[in-house]
């Protein structure tokens, strides 16, 4: 029976609209005429540990990946099973393509040099949250994965990478991106010429150009902050979170908030429609929560390629110097208008409308 007009829209809509991430990959690398084809090799890698761990993913519940592993890890906190399994499954892909001699990750205390064993440059460094707001999963909440990736820096041993090469500021990533495993899974990512978001097809394995181009609005009508911690936060946090909160038409206030307990949840939906995630210094967390290295700085890249911000509340993110692999940082991240005020109010410089 000959298909129906809306099928036969959709089945070629499937067939010929779509690129994929390997395509897009390629295309990118044939317009630098030097590329050996290694980054694109890095990024291959990476999305294919992304499809393990969504694989993983869901059909947590049904194979023993729910609950906790016992461990605690190097943040203090208590270690997920699949947070475990999501560092494992990245650790053997990054080390079985051999493009990367150097892995930070949030679940292993120290960096983990990968030997190339003959296989790849070795010539990139990946910093990794393998399983951000790994907690939910019992739940059934979305949660998320962030790369960051810098080049060995010159005068470091590929065969021998010490920590100090990953401590480069944010300026120095040669791309960041994230996975979210939400109601689809998406992958995005920059390499700094603009932000491109990838929808897995899981029929076919494939994730799949579906958001090319992000731009995140100036200011948006959300924000993200868990206001349960309100009466530690300084008071010109205070006064943006009160000033958002009043009744103004006229500036699209009062603002809704929404804060799903996952970094990369609340950024990916603030990316799309516009707002702002804060995560500041709290007396429990004086330094903030989140890690510069392979949350902030990697959202940070992505939210300024999409003509986004971030800040700590005075610095911007990016041009922070790190010390420690596993340092935090204060954290305003997402439309700039927004990012822009809460700054103002941070500093007592704002000039309420
Ligand atoms: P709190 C998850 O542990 C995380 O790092 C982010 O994904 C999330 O936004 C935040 O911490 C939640 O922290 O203190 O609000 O429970």
């Amino acid at each position: 029976m000959a298909p129906t007009t809306n099928e036969q829209t959709i089945l070629e809509h499937d067939l010929k609209d779509f690129k994929t991430l390997e395509q897009y990959i390629i295309e990118q690398q044939d317009r630098f005429p030097h590329s050996t084809g290694a980054f694109s090799r890095l990024l291959r890698d990476i999305s294919l540990a992304a499809k393990i761990v969504n694989r993983d993913m869901r059909r947590a519940g049904l194979v023993d990946v729910h609950g906790t592993t016992g461990e605690t890890n190097v943040q203090g906190e208590v270690q997920q099973k699949m947070d475990a399994l999501a560092h494992k499954e990245f650790v053997l892909a990054l080390r079985r393509g051999g493009e990367c001699c150097l892995i930070g990750s949030e679940e292993h205390a120290e960096a983990i040099p990968l030997s190339t064993n003959g296989e790849g440059d070795g010539k990139y460094i990946v910093l990794l949250d393998p399983l951000d707001g790994s907690s939910n999963i019992d739940v059934n909440v979305s949660v998320g994965t962030i790369f960051s990736i810098y080049r060995l820096p010159d005068g470091h041993d590929k065969d021998k990478p010490k920590v100090e090469a990953a401590l480069q500021p944010g300026t120095e990533q040669v791309a960041a991106g994230y996975v979210v495993y939400g109601s689809s899974t998406m992958l995005v990512y920059t390499t700094g010429a603009g932000v491109n978001g990838f929808t897995l097809d899981p029929s076919i394995g494939e994730f799949l150009l579906s958001h090319p181009n992000i731009r995140t609005p100036a200011r948006g009508r959300v924000f993200s902050i868990n206001s349960g911690y309100y009466h530690s936060f300084a008071d010109g946090l205070c006064a943006y979170l009160d000033w958002l909160q009043e009744e103004d038409a006229d500036s699209g206030r009062p603002c809704k908030m929404r804060y799903i307990g996952s970094f990369v949840s609340d950024f990916h939906r603030n990316l799309l429609k516009g707002g702002i995630y804060m995560y500041p210094a709290t007396q429990s967390s004086p330094e903030g929560k989140l890690r510069l290295m392979y949350e902030a700085n990697p959202m940070a890249f992505i939210a300024e390629q999409a003509g986004g911000a971030a800040t700590d509340g005075h610095t911007r993110i990016l041009e922070k110097t790190p010390e420690k692999l596993h340092q935090r940082t204060p954290l305003f991240i997402g439309s700039r208008e927004m990012v822009e005020q809460a700054e103002a109010f941070l500093q007592g410089t704002a000039v309420s409308e």
